[in-house]
């Protein structure tokens, strides 16, 4: 089956889920409507695409799998609406819609980006089952590393501060890392680190996450650069505008690919023996290296 089509059938199931966790948690409250008006909004749920993927090399149970990627998409959707606000990014509008600040004020977006970040770790601290609390705890101490000061507010710290900058490849690259790299390499390693596996397994799946994330979120640049409204659901071509620094800006087009190409292909030489196991991994990565040649 096409990857695409994979992606799509995945979040129609995740979607369904997503939608009665979020009802069974929250009430009618205006700080719940603004939470499940920026989660459950259209978003690609990529990362909880990996997720799936995942979990079943390792075996990890289906609602596990399923509450595991409603605490990453509430991460995510919290990044988004912090991402948006004036004092961020400055944007009106996220997944075609007004960005939640536009929709419920500044102050209630804050607050709603905050409850989205807590209620990640209500999921996963109360909800997995059959997981021992010592391999819980693990996980939820290894998602702080990801998000906070050494992941992705780390990231959006250099996005902010590298703003018309001249920068060096490895500076850009170290800050998409941390911006987007940890929060897929998150979603690739939790199942394995959950399922108790061999610490060489689980830097195969970090390395995984990041490298998928790093090709994401270049892709997601150029992207910006070359989509409308319609394709993107935001602000076209604001990268340049706010003189932000992307390995485009830094590199051009073509070179930027030929990053994704190397970074990609390197990625498959390393782990050829989990790769050759695991076909799928190898597509996912070729399908979004392909994405980037099919837009250029
Ligand atoms: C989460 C601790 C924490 C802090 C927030 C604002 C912020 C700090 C981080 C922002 C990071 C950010 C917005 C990175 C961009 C990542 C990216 C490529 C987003 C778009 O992801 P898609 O395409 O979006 O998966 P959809 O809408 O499909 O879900």
């Amino acid at each position: 089956m096409q990857i695409n089509t994979l992606i799509n059938q995945h979040k129609i199931k995740f979607d369904k889920f997503y939608i009665k966790i979020l009802n069974k948690n929250l009430d009618n409250s205006l700080l719940s409507k603004a939470m499940k008006y920026s989660s459950i909004n259209g978003g690609k749920r990529i990362r909880a695409f990996l997720v799936s993927l995942s979990s079943k090399i390792v075996n990890l149970s289906s609602e596990n799998t399923l509450i595991l990627s409603s605490s990453i998409e509430s991460i995510h959707s919290y990044s988004l609406i912090h991402d948006d606000l004036p004092s961020m990014d400055n944007d009106d509008f996220r997944r075609g819609k007004p960005s939640n600040h536009k929709k419920f004020g500044e102050a209630t977006a804050i607050l709603a980006g905050d409850a989205l970040h807590d209620f990640a770790f209500q999921l996963i601290s109360e909800n997995l089952k059959n997981i021992q609390s010592k391999q819980n705890l693990k996980l939820i101490n290894y998602l702080t590393k990801c998000t906070g000061h050494e992941g992705l507010a780390a990231g959006q710290s250099l996005d902010l501060l590298y703003e018309n900058k001249k920068l060096s490849k490895n500076k850009i690259i170290e800050m998409y890392n941390k911006k987007t790299g940890k929060l897929f390499e998150f979603s690739f390693a939790a199942p394995f680190i959950l399922k108790e596996e061999s610490l060489s397994r689980i830097n195969f799946s970090k390395n995984y996450g990041s490298v998928f994330g790093i090709i994401f979120q270049i892709t997601d640049d150029i992207l910006d650069e070359i989509n409308s409204f319609k394709e993107i659901g935001k602000t076209p071509g604001k990268d340049k505008k706010q003189g932000k620094r992307t390995l485009l800006s830094v590199l051009g087009e073509k070179k930027a690919i030929g990053f994704c190409e190397k970074l990609n292909a390197d990625f498959i030489k390393k782990y050829k023996n989990e790769i050759r196991q695991y076909p799928i991994l190898e597509q996912l990565l070729n399908f979004s290296v392909k994405k980037l040649k099919n837009i250029s």
